[in-house]
């Protein structure tokens, strides 16, 4: 039987290579089968739970509609949307902000690490993100959730607030507890400038991460750059997994080549870093350039992306609008 698949991806600009290997990548693999029914969401409201540039913030909903058409999803096969177009999103959260509990919400690592040292000055969106993110997949009757390693706990505390809405209210089934679909390797991509730290958008140093943006010289010099160790490349399992970045690079260059650690590991063991990023270099250019060519070809058509989310948004709200519909009978309203 199909899936039913939700997964969202936050419009704050630099999409980048752990965005497309941990997510993007298994989006359009989903939507390839014709079996599956996919939603695919630019999550503007969760992106200004840190503080955004609103014409910037414009743009990059557009860059991330052009970023999963340029990676192979076909917006006639799938339904790509924006968050706040629907305002179901918003009032499903309410109601489910009531549903979780503060406990739970204490313990997601990602608020922790993204407010950092001065908590109090952290916006209460940035904290309650993870309602918001169960109102989007519950919304839909989600079976599958394809996302990166870094939100299994976000996932997990919807799969909470699922259960627990269907036990207080007495309505068994009716939130659908969806399934994490999570790669078991290279589910994590990290920083080119340090292997303990994940690849991400907001760090300052450009040279961390390959943008889907990023030109062949631009990643030609980004692996050259990229931190490694003295040592040749690892013989062994047990010795990659005691060198970060040499990980890091392995499990890229496996991700891209669609093959298991331990071939990559077989192939390069004892040779040296510089040849070894040069195979990695043209995998990477080989995949990259032609959907960063593609985004910018995508970028000057302003009206085909916008279309595509007009589209998006009647199709996401005849869904969503219903759902909300029962939910407000169920709690009383
Ligand atoms: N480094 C990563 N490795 C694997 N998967 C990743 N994802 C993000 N970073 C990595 C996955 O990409 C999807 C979309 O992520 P997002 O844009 O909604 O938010 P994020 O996880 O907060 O991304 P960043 O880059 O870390 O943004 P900033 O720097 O703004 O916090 C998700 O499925 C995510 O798992």
């Amino acid at each position: 039987m199909g899936k039913k698949i939700f997964s969202g991806v936050q419009p704050t600009g630099n999409l980048h290579l752990g965005n497309y290997l941990g997510a993007i990548k298994n989006f359009v693999d989903l939507n390839n089968d014709k079996d599956n029914k996919c939603i695919f969401c630019v999550v503007d409201l969760h992106a200004i739970t840190v503080k955004q540039d609103p014409k910037e913030l414009k743009n990059n909903i557009r860059e991330t509609v052009a970023t999963f058409v340029a990676s192979g999803i076909d917006p006639k096969k799938s339904i790509i949307f924006n968050q706040s177009s629907v305002a179901a999103h918003a009032e499903g959260a309410w109601i489910l902000s009531c549903v979780a509990r503060m406990g739970w919400l204490n313990r997601m690592t990602q608020f922790k690490e993204k407010a950092g040292k001065d908590k109090e000055k952290a916006s209460v969106g940035l904290y309650s993100y993870p309602v918001l993110m169960a109102a989007d997949i519950l919304l839909y009757d989600a079976t599958h959730v394809p996302v990166g390693d870094d939100q299994k706990q976000h996932l997990e505390l919807c799969r909470d607030i699922a259960q627990k809405f269907n036990n207080d209210f007495k309505v068994e089934n009716f939130l659908q507890v969806p399934e994490p679909l999570i790669q078991k390797e290279f589910s994590r991509i990290m920083s080119l400038k340090d292997g303990s730290k994940k690849m991400s958008k907001s760090e300052l140093s450009d040279l961390s991460r390959i943008n889907l943006t990023d030109d062949k010289d631009q990643i030609i010099n980004k692996i050259k750059k990229a931190k490694t160790d003295p040592l040749p490349l690892p013989q062994s399992m047990k010795e990659l997994d005691e060198r970060l970045e040499a990980k890091n690079l392995i499990g890229i260059y496996s991700s891209l080549t669609n093959s298991s650690l331990e071939n990559s590991i077989k192939n390069f063991a004892g040779k040296n870093f510089s040849e070894f990023k040069e195979k990695l270099t043209e995998e990477l250019v080989n995949k990259i350039e032609p959907i960063s060519n593609e985004i910018k070809k995508l970028l000057g058509d302003k009206s085909y992306l916008d279309e595509i989310l007009l589209d998006g948004v009647e199709k996401a709200s005849l869904i969503a609008s219903k759902k909300i519909e029962r939910i407000k009978e169920i709690v009383g309203f």
